[in-house]
Protein backbone atom coordinates (compact mmCIF):
# COMPACT_ATOMS: atom_id res chain seq x y z
CA UNK A 1 0.00 0.00 0.00
CA UNK A 2 2.87 2.37 0.92
CA UNK A 3 4.28 2.80 -2.48
CA UNK A 4 1.05 3.12 -4.45
CA UNK A 5 -0.11 5.82 -1.68
CA UNK A 6 3.27 7.57 -1.45
CA UNK A 7 2.93 7.67 -5.21
CA UNK A 8 -0.18 9.07 -5.35
CA UNK A 9 0.58 11.60 -2.89
CA UNK A 10 3.48 12.74 -4.77
CA UNK A 11 1.09 13.18 -8.00
CA UNK A 12 -1.90 14.57 -6.37
CA UNK A 13 0.65 17.20 -4.55
CA UNK A 14 2.18 18.10 -7.39
CA UNK A 15 -1.17 19.49 -10.04
CA UNK A 16 -2.23 20.82 -6.25
CA UNK A 17 0.08 22.82 -6.12
CA UNK A 18 0.76 23.22 -9.99
CA UNK A 19 -1.88 26.48 -10.30
CA UNK A 20 0.35 28.25 -7.53
CA UNK A 21 3.38 27.68 -9.08
CA UNK A 22 4.62 30.71 -11.34
CA UNK A 23 7.14 29.46 -13.85
CA UNK A 24 7.73 25.54 -12.90
CA UNK A 25 5.99 22.50 -13.90
CA UNK A 26 6.04 21.33 -17.12
CA UNK A 27 5.29 23.22 -20.45
CA UNK A 28 2.62 24.58 -21.68
CA UNK A 29 2.03 24.64 -17.56
CA UNK A 30 -1.32 23.03 -17.62
CA UNK A 31 -2.26 24.81 -14.60
CA UNK A 32 -0.87 28.46 -14.76
CA UNK A 33 -3.29 31.12 -13.58
CA UNK A 34 -0.67 33.45 -14.93
CA UNK A 35 -1.23 32.20 -18.58
CA UNK A 36 -5.07 32.30 -19.27
CA UNK A 37 -5.87 30.14 -22.76
CA UNK A 38 -9.86 31.39 -22.82
CA UNK A 39 -11.64 34.62 -22.46
CA UNK A 40 -13.08 34.34 -19.52
CA UNK A 41 -9.56 33.55 -17.56
CA UNK A 42 -8.34 36.38 -20.00
CA UNK A 43 -10.31 39.17 -18.43
CA UNK A 44 -10.55 37.65 -15.11
CA UNK A 45 -6.55 38.00 -15.72
CA UNK A 46 -7.13 41.68 -16.86
CA UNK A 47 -8.80 42.60 -13.85
CA UNK A 48 -6.56 41.12 -11.22
CA UNK A 49 -3.57 42.94 -13.14
CA UNK A 50 -5.30 46.21 -12.61
CA UNK A 51 -6.30 45.87 -9.10
CA UNK A 52 -3.02 44.48 -8.43
CA UNK A 53 -1.50 47.59 -9.79
CA UNK A 54 -3.84 50.21 -7.89
CA UNK A 55 -3.30 48.84 -4.56
CA UNK A 56 0.46 48.62 -5.11
CA UNK A 57 0.82 51.82 -5.83
CA UNK A 58 -1.28 52.66 -2.76
CA UNK A 59 0.87 50.15 -0.65
CA UNK A 60 3.80 52.12 -1.88
CA UNK A 61 2.25 55.47 -1.50
CA UNK A 62 0.93 54.79 2.91
CA UNK A 63 4.50 52.67 3.23
CA UNK A 64 6.43 55.03 2.02
CA UNK A 65 4.57 58.05 3.96
CA UNK A 66 5.35 55.91 6.53
CA UNK A 67 8.51 55.68 6.63
CA UNK A 68 9.07 59.01 5.66
CA UNK A 69 7.08 60.60 8.92
CA UNK A 70 8.71 58.15 11.12
CA UNK A 71 12.42 58.99 9.99
CA UNK A 72 11.80 62.52 9.32
CA UNK A 73 10.10 62.96 12.65
CA UNK A 74 12.32 60.79 15.04
CA UNK A 75 13.13 61.50 18.24
CA UNK A 76 16.50 63.15 18.40
CA UNK A 77 19.33 64.30 20.70
CA UNK A 78 18.40 67.22 22.16
CA UNK A 79 14.38 67.10 21.58
CA UNK A 80 13.00 68.34 24.83
CA UNK A 81 10.32 65.80 26.14
CA UNK A 82 7.11 68.54 25.83
CA UNK A 83 3.97 66.97 22.97
CA UNK A 84 4.50 68.90 20.20
CA UNK A 85 1.90 71.34 19.10
CA UNK A 86 -1.72 69.43 18.33
CA UNK A 87 -3.58 70.23 15.13
CA UNK A 88 -7.38 69.50 15.39
CA UNK A 89 -9.81 69.39 12.03
CA UNK A 90 -9.05 69.92 8.61
CA UNK A 91 -11.72 69.84 6.28
CA UNK A 92 -9.01 69.81 3.41
CA UNK A 93 -7.57 66.96 4.57
CA UNK A 94 -10.64 65.04 5.57
CA UNK A 95 -11.91 66.26 1.85
CA UNK A 96 -8.70 64.23 0.37
CA UNK A 97 -9.05 61.17 2.26
CA UNK A 98 -12.44 60.52 2.08
CA UNK A 99 -13.26 61.52 -2.10
CA UNK A 100 -9.91 59.92 -3.35
CA UNK A 101 -10.80 56.61 -1.38
CA UNK A 102 -14.33 56.73 -2.66
CA UNK A 103 -12.89 57.44 -6.49
CA UNK A 104 -10.51 54.92 -6.10
CA UNK A 105 -13.15 51.89 -4.60
CA UNK A 106 -15.71 53.41 -7.40
CA UNK A 107 -13.04 52.77 -10.26
CA UNK A 108 -12.35 49.22 -8.78
CA UNK A 109 -16.17 47.90 -8.64
CA UNK A 110 -16.76 49.54 -12.00
CA UNK A 111 -13.93 47.56 -13.57
CA UNK A 112 -14.97 44.35 -11.64
CA UNK A 113 -18.50 44.77 -12.41
CA UNK A 114 -17.43 45.25 -16.29
CA UNK A 115 -15.42 41.74 -16.37
CA UNK A 116 -18.52 40.14 -14.24
CA UNK A 117 -21.15 41.43 -17.04
CA UNK A 118 -18.92 40.45 -19.92
CA UNK A 119 -18.19 37.02 -18.54
CA UNK A 120 -21.39 36.13 -17.04
CA UNK A 121 -23.90 37.81 -20.12
CA UNK A 122 -22.10 36.77 -22.76
CA UNK A 123 -24.14 35.10 -26.33
CA UNK A 124 -23.10 32.01 -26.81
CA UNK A 125 -22.92 31.79 -30.50
CA UNK A 126 -24.60 28.36 -32.87
CA UNK A 127 -22.48 25.23 -32.41
CA UNK A 128 -21.93 25.91 -28.93
CA UNK A 129 -21.08 22.64 -27.35
CA UNK A 130 -23.52 21.89 -24.27
CA UNK A 131 -21.80 19.91 -21.57
CA UNK A 132 -23.59 19.09 -17.89
CA UNK A 133 -20.81 18.93 -15.18
CA UNK A 134 -22.41 16.73 -12.53
CA UNK A 135 -19.81 16.99 -9.06
CA UNK A 136 -19.96 13.72 -7.13
CA UNK A 137 -17.95 13.20 -4.18
CA UNK A 138 -15.27 12.60 -5.07
CA UNK A 139 -15.44 12.66 -9.42
CA UNK A 140 -16.78 14.41 -11.79
CA UNK A 141 -19.75 13.27 -14.31
CA UNK A 142 -19.29 15.11 -18.24
CA UNK A 143 -22.59 14.31 -20.39
CA UNK A 144 -23.27 16.09 -23.52
CA UNK A 145 -27.42 15.71 -23.68
CA UNK A 146 -27.14 16.80 -27.45
CA UNK A 147 -24.27 14.71 -28.55
CA UNK A 148 -25.53 11.72 -26.41
CA UNK A 149 -22.24 11.26 -24.35
CA UNK A 150 -21.46 10.56 -21.01
CA UNK A 151 -17.98 10.56 -19.50
CA UNK A 152 -16.32 11.19 -16.28
CA UNK A 153 -13.44 13.51 -14.86
CA UNK A 154 -11.89 14.08 -18.56
CA UNK A 155 -13.47 16.45 -20.52
CA UNK A 156 -12.75 16.63 -24.48
CA UNK A 157 -13.79 20.48 -25.96
CA UNK A 158 -13.20 21.76 -29.44
CA UNK A 159 -10.72 24.12 -29.73
CA UNK A 160 -12.47 27.72 -30.16
CA UNK A 161 -11.14 30.10 -32.96
CA UNK A 162 -10.89 33.41 -32.93
CA UNK A 163 -12.80 33.73 -36.78
CA UNK A 164 -15.24 31.38 -36.29
CA UNK A 165 -15.75 30.59 -32.26
CA UNK A 166 -17.01 26.99 -30.59
CA UNK A 167 -16.96 27.42 -26.99
CA UNK A 168 -18.35 25.14 -24.18
CA UNK A 169 -21.36 26.06 -22.18
CA UNK A 170 -21.11 23.86 -18.67
CA UNK A 171 -24.06 23.53 -16.63
CA UNK A 172 -23.24 23.05 -13.26
CA UNK A 173 -25.13 20.52 -10.79
CA UNK A 174 -24.49 18.28 -8.09
CA UNK A 175 -24.84 15.06 -7.04
CA UNK A 176 -24.56 15.51 -3.22
CA UNK A 177 -22.66 18.52 -1.41
CA UNK A 178 -21.06 21.70 -3.03
CA UNK A 179 -18.16 21.77 -5.07
CA UNK A 180 -16.58 23.99 -7.12
CA UNK A 181 -15.42 23.65 -10.90
CA UNK A 182 -11.92 25.61 -11.82
CA UNK A 183 -9.32 25.17 -14.14
CA UNK A 184 -7.55 28.28 -13.95
CA UNK A 185 -6.10 28.66 -17.03
CA UNK A 186 -9.40 28.39 -19.21
CA UNK A 187 -12.31 30.42 -16.29
CA UNK A 188 -12.72 31.42 -12.87
CA UNK A 189 -14.26 29.09 -10.20
CA UNK A 190 -17.88 28.31 -10.33
CA UNK A 191 -19.63 26.13 -7.54
CA UNK A 192 -21.27 22.73 -8.34
CA UNK A 193 -24.31 23.45 -6.14
CA UNK A 194 -27.55 20.67 -5.03
CA UNK A 195 -30.90 22.28 -6.83
CA UNK A 196 -29.71 25.34 -7.73
CA UNK A 197 -27.93 24.83 -11.20
CA UNK A 198 -25.46 27.05 -12.14
CA UNK A 199 -23.27 28.15 -15.87
CA UNK A 200 -20.35 29.15 -17.31
CA UNK A 201 -18.07 29.25 -20.33
CA UNK A 202 -15.05 28.65 -21.75
CA UNK A 203 -13.76 28.97 -25.14
CA UNK A 204 -10.07 27.90 -25.52
CA UNK A 205 -7.65 29.08 -27.69
CA UNK A 206 -4.81 26.78 -27.42
CA UNK A 207 -4.47 23.22 -28.35
CA UNK A 208 -3.55 20.52 -25.27
CA UNK A 209 -4.40 19.41 -21.59
CA UNK A 210 -5.34 22.29 -18.64
CA UNK A 211 -5.47 20.66 -15.36
CA UNK A 212 -8.35 21.48 -12.88
CA UNK A 213 -9.61 20.84 -9.28
CA UNK A 214 -12.52 20.71 -6.88
CA UNK A 215 -11.95 24.34 -5.45
CA UNK A 216 -14.64 23.57 -2.22
CA UNK A 217 -13.86 21.71 0.39
CA UNK A 218 -16.28 18.82 -0.20
CA UNK A 219 -15.51 16.20 2.70
CA UNK A 220 -12.13 13.57 2.65
CA UNK A 221 -10.74 13.45 -0.85
CA UNK A 222 -12.00 16.79 -1.93
CA UNK A 223 -7.76 16.99 -2.16
CA UNK A 224 -8.14 14.11 -5.02
CA UNK A 225 -11.11 15.43 -7.25
CA UNK A 226 -8.66 16.43 -9.88
CA UNK A 227 -9.90 17.24 -13.37
CA UNK A 228 -8.60 17.41 -17.09
CA UNK A 229 -9.76 19.15 -19.79
CA UNK A 230 -8.59 18.44 -23.14
CA UNK A 231 -8.96 21.00 -25.64
CA UNK A 232 -8.80 19.15 -29.55
CA UNK A 233 -8.74 20.40 -32.67
CA UNK A 234 -12.45 19.95 -34.38
CA UNK A 235 -11.32 17.19 -36.40
CA UNK A 236 -9.93 15.20 -33.09
CA UNK A 237 -12.93 16.35 -31.31
CA UNK A 238 -15.41 14.86 -33.47
CA UNK A 239 -13.29 11.60 -34.03
CA UNK A 240 -13.44 11.58 -30.35
CA UNK A 241 -17.17 12.48 -30.10
CA UNK A 242 -17.40 9.31 -32.84
CA UNK A 243 -15.60 7.08 -30.50
CA UNK A 244 -17.52 7.89 -27.42
CA UNK A 245 -20.93 7.18 -29.31
CA UNK A 246 -20.73 3.61 -29.85
CA UNK A 247 -21.55 1.56 -27.21
CA UNK A 248 -19.28 -1.22 -25.67
CA UNK A 249 -19.81 -4.43 -28.01
CA UNK A 250 -22.86 -6.56 -26.89
CA UNK A 251 -20.69 -9.43 -27.41
CA UNK A 252 -18.63 -10.88 -24.84
CA UNK A 253 -15.07 -9.81 -25.63
CA UNK A 254 -12.55 -11.88 -26.81
CA UNK A 255 -9.93 -14.12 -24.33
CA UNK A 256 -11.21 -16.18 -21.90
CA UNK A 257 -9.93 -13.64 -19.20
CA UNK A 258 -11.67 -11.37 -20.08
CA UNK A 259 -14.92 -13.21 -20.99
CA UNK A 260 -15.01 -14.71 -17.37
CA UNK A 261 -14.40 -10.58 -16.07
CA UNK A 262 -17.65 -9.77 -17.95
CA UNK A 263 -19.77 -11.97 -16.22
CA UNK A 264 -18.31 -11.17 -13.26
CA UNK A 265 -18.32 -7.76 -13.70
CA UNK A 266 -22.21 -8.17 -14.51
CA UNK A 267 -23.21 -10.24 -11.82
CA UNK A 268 -21.36 -8.25 -9.08
CA UNK A 269 -22.58 -5.40 -7.21
CA UNK A 270 -20.65 -3.31 -9.82
CA UNK A 271 -22.89 -2.70 -12.44
CA UNK A 272 -25.21 -1.17 -9.67
CA UNK A 273 -23.01 1.81 -9.78
CA UNK A 274 -21.45 1.26 -12.90
CA UNK A 275 -22.48 2.01 -16.44
CA UNK A 276 -21.48 -0.10 -19.54
CA UNK A 277 -23.25 1.23 -22.78
CA UNK A 278 -24.68 -1.66 -24.57
CA UNK A 279 -23.82 -3.85 -21.58
CA UNK A 280 -26.99 -5.05 -18.47
CA UNK A 281 -24.56 -2.06 -16.17
CA UNK A 282 -26.80 1.05 -16.28
CA UNK A 283 -25.24 1.80 -12.51
CA UNK A 284 -25.10 5.83 -11.75
CA UNK A 285 -23.32 5.95 -8.41
CA UNK A 286 -20.04 5.70 -10.42
CA UNK A 287 -18.44 7.15 -13.48
CA UNK A 288 -19.30 5.32 -16.83
CA UNK A 289 -17.11 3.02 -17.69
CA UNK A 290 -18.32 2.08 -21.52
CA UNK A 291 -15.04 3.89 -22.63
CA UNK A 292 -12.27 3.89 -19.42
CA UNK A 293 -9.51 3.09 -21.26
CA UNK A 294 -10.14 6.48 -23.57
CA UNK A 295 -8.92 8.10 -20.22
CA UNK A 296 -5.44 8.73 -19.22
CA UNK A 297 -6.40 8.48 -15.13
CA UNK A 298 -8.41 6.35 -13.02
CA UNK A 299 -10.98 7.87 -10.21
CA UNK A 300 -10.13 11.31 -10.77
CA UNK A 301 -6.88 11.70 -11.45
CA UNK A 302 -5.67 9.68 -8.21
CA UNK A 303 -4.12 7.29 -10.16
CA UNK A 304 -2.38 6.76 -14.14
CA UNK A 305 -4.83 4.57 -15.94
CA UNK A 306 -2.39 1.40 -16.23
CA UNK A 307 -3.03 -2.18 -15.78
CA UNK A 308 -1.67 -2.13 -12.48
CA UNK A 309 -3.22 0.56 -10.61
CA UNK A 310 -6.67 -0.56 -12.02
CA UNK A 311 -5.94 -3.91 -10.55
CA UNK A 312 -4.98 -2.24 -7.40
CA UNK A 313 -8.14 0.03 -7.53
CA UNK A 314 -10.84 -2.45 -8.02
CA UNK A 315 -8.70 -4.65 -5.29
CA UNK A 316 -9.20 -1.86 -2.70
CA UNK A 317 -9.75 2.00 -3.74
CA UNK A 318 -8.94 2.65 -0.48
CA UNK A 319 -5.23 2.18 -1.22
CA UNK A 320 -5.29 4.73 -3.95
CA UNK A 321 -7.99 7.20 -2.33
CA UNK A 322 -8.50 6.55 1.08
CA UNK A 323 -12.65 7.47 1.89
CA UNK A 324 -13.57 7.15 -1.82
CA UNK A 325 -17.02 5.71 -2.19
CA UNK A 326 -16.41 3.09 -4.17
CA UNK A 327 -16.03 -0.23 -1.47
CA UNK A 328 -13.53 -3.42 -1.85
CA UNK A 329 -15.70 -5.80 -3.44
CA UNK A 330 -13.31 -8.56 -1.84
CA UNK A 331 -12.40 -10.84 -5.15
CA UNK A 332 -9.86 -13.50 -4.84
CA UNK A 333 -6.49 -12.78 -7.11
CA UNK A 334 -7.85 -14.50 -9.89
CA UNK A 335 -11.31 -12.65 -10.26
CA UNK A 336 -9.13 -9.44 -10.44
CA UNK A 337 -7.49 -10.41 -13.23
CA UNK A 338 -10.46 -11.44 -14.82
CA UNK A 339 -12.22 -8.00 -14.29
CA UNK A 340 -9.35 -6.17 -14.97
CA UNK A 341 -8.82 -7.83 -18.26
CA UNK A 342 -12.43 -6.94 -19.15
CA UNK A 343 -11.96 -3.75 -18.43
CA UNK A 344 -9.12 -3.22 -20.18
CA UNK A 345 -11.15 -4.30 -23.38
CA UNK A 346 -13.53 -1.08 -22.59
CA UNK A 347 -11.85 1.13 -25.59
C1 LIG B 1 -21.29 1.27 -4.29
C2 LIG B 1 -21.00 1.67 -5.62
C3 LIG B 1 -19.85 1.04 -6.38
C4 LIG B 1 -19.61 -0.30 -6.62
C5 LIG B 1 -20.39 -1.49 -6.09
C6 LIG B 1 -18.46 -0.34 -7.49
N1 LIG B 1 -18.01 0.91 -7.75
FE1 LIG B 1 -16.47 1.40 -8.96
N2 LIG B 1 -16.67 3.35 -8.42
C7 LIG B 1 -17.63 3.85 -7.59
C8 LIG B 1 -17.37 5.24 -7.36
C9 LIG B 1 -18.20 6.17 -6.49
C10 LIG B 1 -16.20 5.56 -8.08
C11 LIG B 1 -15.53 6.93 -8.15
C12 LIG B 1 -14.54 7.01 -7.01
C13 LIG B 1 -13.77 8.30 -6.98
O1 LIG B 1 -13.17 8.67 -7.99
O2 LIG B 1 -13.76 8.93 -5.93
C14 LIG B 1 -15.79 4.35 -8.75
C15 LIG B 1 -14.70 4.26 -9.62
C16 LIG B 1 -14.40 3.14 -10.36
C17 LIG B 1 -13.39 3.09 -11.39
C18 LIG B 1 -12.57 4.26 -11.88
C19 LIG B 1 -13.35 4.93 -12.98
C20 LIG B 1 -12.74 6.16 -13.55
O3 LIG B 1 -13.21 6.60 -14.59
O4 LIG B 1 -11.81 6.72 -13.00
C21 LIG B 1 -13.39 1.82 -11.87
C22 LIG B 1 -12.51 1.27 -12.98
C23 LIG B 1 -14.36 1.05 -11.13
N3 LIG B 1 -14.96 1.90 -10.22
C24 LIG B 1 -14.61 -0.28 -11.31
C25 LIG B 1 -15.49 -1.03 -10.52
C26 LIG B 1 -15.63 -2.47 -10.58
C27 LIG B 1 -14.90 -3.37 -11.53
C28 LIG B 1 -16.55 -2.82 -9.64
C29 LIG B 1 -17.04 -4.19 -9.26
C30 LIG B 1 -16.02 -5.14 -8.87
C31 LIG B 1 -16.99 -1.59 -9.00
N4 LIG B 1 -16.32 -0.53 -9.55
C32 LIG B 1 -17.93 -1.52 -7.99
C33 LIG B 1 -18.68 3.16 -7.06
C34 LIG B 1 -18.81 1.78 -7.07
CU1 LIG C 1 -14.16 19.25 -3.49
Amino acid sequence: MGRSWGRGGAKAFAVLSAPLCLGQGTSPRPGNIFAPASTPAEMIYGVSVFVLVITGIIFLAVFGLLVYAAVKYRRREGDDAREPAQVYGSDQLELAWTVIPVIIVLVLFIASARVIHQVQDADMPAGTVQVTVIGHQFWWEFRYPKLGIITANELHVPLSGTQNPRPTLLKLLSADTDHSFWVPRLAGKTDLIPNHPNEMWIDPRIEGMFLGQCAQYCGVQHAKMLLRVYVDTPEKFDEWVAAQKRPAAAAPPAGESAAAGRRLFETTACVACHRVAGTRAFGRVGPDLTHLMSRATLASGAAENTPADLRQWIEKPDSIKPGSLMPAMNLSAKELDEVTAYLLTLH
